[in-house]
């Protein structure tokens, strides 16, 4: 990390440029690395305009679902280090999404992924646990019940029709990518569903987090060696499986399987420590490998330069991180060895964020080879920010007022719950009436955008 000399030395005339001071960061000093977590989730808050007169909040163009990763990388960063800079940015834009409670916005919901919605209600859910004020007319635990509502009940999310369930890719049978019940999908209703268990204790969630890891254990995940396919087809009755080496899928995954364990106890715990383990020691493995030192690293997009043009892989090592970070909180068992990891890893990102953008500190995207490889842009600033700030977590001493973990109804989290939002939201409905001609070349465009900005994330070289 570089910083900028003082501003007010250059206006005030005093130094012509003040020469860019890089400074080394110090994981044993707490300072050190709360100015890392700020210098990149600056950067990255830099590329939002949404709070700008003739901007939407909270919408990334051509990208929405970033907006909530955004927006979460603001939320760690305020919760791990105190500075609530950003706070009002989020609440806003968190809001002005909501659609009718569930994150179907109007102007998004006809080509959204149930993939793009999860990562939304990831976004509330996150805003409830960490005791982010509410803001106008949805409560943030409503959001994400709305979005747990709306993917579990009906067939544009959970589908029974095809492969015994799952939750597909797309919404709208128009899509391409419709036949495709892919693991982020699962693994983020499952993750869901687990957080509103822990957070309200409401078994419907329980019993919906085990019937998601159940489909999701015969179809996508290998048990034995915790290989996880990218995605199953139902046109062939999910037996065809599509693998790319995404950090996500698994952490997505980690993350539900270390808030059950932590909130039950006897055989069900027993059930969830199985996979926990196993599916920890494999992340840690196969995404922080020791042909790297242990640093975090991205198979399918670090080591290409060329080919990695999809912004949403950018963003991988930020979810795992974050996630593995929540994950040593909740499982104690695990904290040292992940955040072993995650230090070696700050220590390889700062050296990445020494691009000349952002007043030196622009961040690279492949952290392995602990320099700055000329990849900058919103996603490595997020996920930078994303592991700065789980580096916070040794120095924070849980205090009365000041909680390390989650936040849970009965131990201080005062969202609204809404056991029923988003339930009368018939907007999918509507948009699954037939569509006009126009409509659907519409649609077939926004559709091609948007499976080129995945399809990086998919490789099909590996069939079974
Ligand atoms: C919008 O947010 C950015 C990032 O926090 C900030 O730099 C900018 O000043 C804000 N603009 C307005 C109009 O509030
Ligand atoms: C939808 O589009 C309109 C018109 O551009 C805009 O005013 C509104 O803020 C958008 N809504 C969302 C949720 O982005
Ligand atoms: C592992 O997966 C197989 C195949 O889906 C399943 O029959 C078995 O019960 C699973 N084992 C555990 C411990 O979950
Ligand atoms: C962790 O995974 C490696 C291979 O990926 C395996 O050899 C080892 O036995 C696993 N350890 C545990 C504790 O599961
Ligand atoms: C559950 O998580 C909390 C942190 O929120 C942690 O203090 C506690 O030890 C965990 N409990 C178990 C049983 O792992
Ligand atoms: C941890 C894990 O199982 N990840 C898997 C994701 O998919 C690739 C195949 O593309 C596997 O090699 C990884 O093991």
């Amino acid at each position: 990390m570089r910083v900028l000399g003082t501003l007010t030395g250059l206006l005030a005339g005093t130094r012509l440029l003040a020469p860019a001071q890089a400074i080394e960061l110090d994981l044993s000093r707490e300072e050190s690395i709360k100015s890392a977590a700020e210098l990149t989730t600056w950067g990255a808050m830099s590329y939002y305009s949404g709070n700008e007169s003739g901007h939407s909040p909270g919408a990334i163009a051509n990208k929405w679902y970033e907006g909530s990763v955004l927006f979460l990388c603001a939320m760690y960063y305020w919760h791990f280090t105190g500075d609530s800079t950003y706070n009002q940015e989020v609440r806003v834009g968190l809001e002005h999404q909501a659609g009718d409670g569930d994150y179907l916005p109007g102007n998004f919901s006809q080509y959204l992924g149930n993939d793009d919605q999860g990562f939304w209600g990831i976004a509330a859910m996150t805003a409830t646990e960490l005791n982010l004020p509410d803001y106008g007319q949805y409560s943030w635990l409503s959001l994400a019940q709305g979005v747990f509502n709306t993917q579990t009940r009906r067939n544009s999310g959970w589908d029974d029709t095809t492969c015994g369930g799952g939750v597909r890719w797309q919404q709208f049978n128009y899509m391409s990518g419709y036949t495709l019940k892919n693991a982020i999908s699962n693994g983020l209703l499952f993750q869901l569903s687990a957080r509103l268990y822990r957070y309200t204790n409401d078994e419907q969630y329980a019993q919906w987090a085990e019937k998601i890891w159940d489909w999701s254990n015969e179809y996508l995940i290998d048990n034995q060696t915790w290989v996880i396919a990218d995605s199953v087809t139902t046109t062939q009755e999910c037996k065809v499986k599509g693998y790319g080496d995404n950090s996500y899928n698994d952490s997505s995954f980690l993350m539900g399987l270390a808030y059950l364990y932590n909130h039950t106890t006897g055989a069900t715990q027993a059930k969830w420590e199985q996979a926990l383990f196993g599916l920890a020691n494999k992340t840690l493995q196969l995404y922080f490998p020791a042909k790297y030192g242990n640093i975090e690293f991205e198979p399918t997009c670090d080591p290409y330069p060329n080919q990695c043009f999809d912004s949403n892989n950018m963003l991988f090592k930020g979810h795992t991180s974050s996630w593995l970070g929540w994950t040593a909180i909740l499982v104690p068992d695990l904290y040292e060895q992940i955040m072993h990891v995650l230090q070696i890893t700050a220590t390889a990102a700062a050296a990445a964020c020494t691009g000349p953008g952002q007043g030196g500190n622009q961040c690279g995207s492949a952290w392995y080879q602990s320099k700055f490889d000329k990849r900058p842009g919103m996603e490595p600033q997020i996920s930078a920010s994303d592991l700065f700030s789980v580096n916070m977590i040794p120095f924070i001493q849980p205090t009365a007022k000041k909680v390390l973990g989650p936040l849970t109804s009965s131990t201080g989290g005062t969202s609204t719950s809404n056991p029923n939002a988003g339930m009368n939201d018939n907007s999918n409905e509507v948009l699954l009436a037939p569509i006009t001609t126009g409509d659907r070349a519409g649609a077939g465009i926004l559709t091609a955008i948007f499976v080129a900005g995945w399809v990086g994330g998919l490789s099909w070289m590996f069939m079974e």
